[in-house]
């Protein structure tokens, strides 16, 4: 039987949930300060210390606690945690899909070292612990369209291995040690920001190549389609899974997709707002990585056990980031 929440019941399970001072590892990455800015309005401006390993920007110190952190540091971690009186850890810290196939060493530090760092701080200390999955934690022999929460993982690259060793670790603390370990795989992310060291990541490059030189090189074949999410939708949809008691979760990991598209139907989407964006289509070795991950994720089971609900279709969120870029641009 289908749960459904409506807004105003999630609102007052947030309210009367007691999730204590946060934690974000990894926070000047694309997700860190939207979180903290819907987590700071819900628990409290200083109640969400953001953390990273880089200066942070006058605008990210101005906006609450920012700390200096790093996960490969587990004394670090502890005292930082003990220091700031931490109940929770949101560990956004990773190397993503493509950078991680250009420096192993590195990915392996960070996505494993750093993570069985955050599993043994957060088992000392009592933690609640929140790390992000991927699409990229399936693999070719996954069923690609769609894809269940539970599938077969044979991840091929370094990224998914790395994340599906997360998974499993943090189910096993849970089970083991009674963790608090929450999990959602994400799909790629859309949003106004600059393009990183993600797969998806291709689709940033778009609209800011057609905000700028109105032409874009393509690393993936005009087909390739990818579950996606508009970053509002998934902000909202962390905080809200972090804040759901434990007798509503059925499971510890679960799929959360919103959208799905490829590189053609994005740049239509973009060609609506900008008549005249171009796109070349030159595959690389981000194609080999895209065409082992699913195309469209189910979401089924988040929706029905605490109430997700994306929001944004491709047109609102395309016209969001674009007319955002735009008006920067302008300034
Ligand atoms: C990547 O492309 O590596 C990430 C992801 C899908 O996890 N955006």
């Amino acid at each position: 039987e289908r749960l459904v929440f409506p807004a105003s019941c999630i609102r007052a399970v947030c309210l009367h949930t007691n999730v204590s001072r946060v934690l974000i590892t990894g926070a000047l990455g694309q997700l860190g300060f939207g979180l903290a800015r819907i987590l700071r309005d819900q628990l409290g401006h200083h109640n969400v210390v953001m953390s990273d390993i880089h200066k942070a920007s006058e605008c990210v110190r101005d906006s609450g606690p920012y700390v200096y952190l790093n996960v490969q540091d587990q004394g670090l971690l502890a005292r930082t945690c003990v220091e700031q009186d931490i109940g929770c850890i949101v560990h956004y810290s990773a190397i993503l899909s493509a950078d991680a196939e250009a420096n192993t060493q590195r990915a392996l530090d960070i996505n494993i070292i750093g993570l069985h760092n955050v599993l043994e701080v957060s088992r000392q200390l009592n933690l609640k612990l929140f790390v992000p999955s991927t699409i990229g934690s399936f693999g070719p022999e996954s069923p690609r369209n769609p894809t269940p929460d539970l599938a077969v993982q044979r991840p091929k690259s370094l990224y998914g291995i790395c994340k599906i060793h997360a998974e499993l670790m943090g189910e096993y603390y849970h089970t083991k040690f009674g963790l608090d370990f929450r999990c959602l795989r994400y799909p790629g992310v859309i949003s106004e920001h600059k393009p990183g060291g993600g797969t998806t990541d291709y689709a940033l490059k778009m609209f800011h190549d057609a905000v700028t030189n109105q032409v874009n090189i393509c690393c993936l074949k005009l087909d390739t389609r990818l579950p996606m999410i508009y970053i509002d939708d998934l902000h909202h949809a962390t905080a809200q899974y972090l804040q759901m008691p434990n007798n509503l979760l059925k499971k510890r990991t679960y799929n959360i997709g919103a959208l799905d598209f490829s590189p053609e139907e994005l740049a239509l989407e973009i060609q609506k707002e900008n008549p005249s964006f171009q796109v070349t289509y030159k595959p690389d070795y981000r194609q080999r990585i895209a065409e082992t991950w699913p195309e469209k994720l189910d979401f089924s089971n988040a929706m029905n056990d605490w109430g997700y609900r994306p929001k944004y279709t491709l047109e609102t969120a395309c016209q969001k980031i674009l007319r955002s870029l735009k008006s920067k641009l302008n300034d």
